[in-house]
């Protein structure tokens, strides 16, 4: 009787894990426009930050310098960071949080070795949804959706996750990065661009519990994280947050 429970918990696991992985399609999609200009805050910005005078945020070793437009924040080795308070944001199902980036072009971060985090949008409710954006030397640059997630999970998990490969990236410029999603409607939509060019992923409707965020942070591990540092290391610039998802800029 054991063995038969066992066999059934098995069986019912292997259709579970084959549901998930037939439920997350990947289509490649791009921007009709890639932003060639300082951003222009409109009715959907609810976070504008171009460094380019005093501002709140940033932590651990850091300065300012070159940016892609003007003056950039450049965030050092090992524990450079910058925290976007999201609390007092209008920033729930959609959303949209884009921004340039240069990581120093010494360290070759497009395709060395290391593990590099690039942004983390952190739930306000622990167990909440979140994204996580980090480079891999094994899965190149990843945005993954999850509801809460432990550091250090196996390289396939989760399901929920698009992957651009950045070995082609001129190490010398700056790159646009943009992460979005929706989770309104019969299917829930999550985005990654890199240079106006990626993929979107779409789940079915209620993978994902929509939630409020505590902070958008970028360049290093995520608040929390009980893990070494992971730092981006070099600069960003430009960063925007909207409260609408990044479909209507799609080229059609
Ligand atoms: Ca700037």
């Amino acid at each position: 009787m054991e063995t038969m429970k066992s066999m059934l918990a098995i069986s019912l696991a292997l259709m579970a894990t084959c549901t998930a992985a037939v439920a997350v399609q990947v289509e490649p999609v791009g921007l009709e426009q890639v932003p060639d200009a300082p951003f222009e805050a409109d009715e959907a910005t609810v976070y504008h930050q171009d460094f380019e005078a005093n501002f709140d945020g940033a932590s651990g070793e850091f300065s300012t310098g070159e940016g892609q437009w003007g003056q950039g924040l450049h965030m050092h080795m090992p524990d450079g960071r910058y925290d976007v308070d999201a609390s007092g944001l209008d920033l729930g199902a959609t959303g949209t949080v884009e921004w340039w980036v240069r990581p120093r072009p010494v360290i070759q971060a497009w395709r060395d070795q290391a593990w590099r985090y690039f942004m983390h949008a952190r739930p306000a409710e622990e167990g909440g949804f979140q994204l996580d954006l980090w480079r891999h030397p094994r899965s190149e640059l990843r945005l993954s959706a999850t509801m809460g997630m432990e550091p250090f999970q196996p390289m396939d998990y989760p399901d929920e996750r698009v992957e651009i490969n950045t070995r082609g990236l001129d190490l010398e410029e700056w790159h646009h990065m943009l992460v979005s999603w929706d989770l309104t409607g019969d299917t829930q939509r999550v985005w990654l661009l890199l240079n106006g060019e990626g993929h979107e992923m779409t789940v079915p409707a209620g993978t994902f519990t929509p939630g409020s965020f505590a902070s958008i942070e970028f360049g290093n591990r995520p608040s929390g994280w009980a893990t070494p540092y992971i730092p981006m290391d070099g600069g960003i610039d430009e960063v925007r947050i909207q409260n609408v998802s990044v479909a209507e800029r799609l080229a059609q």
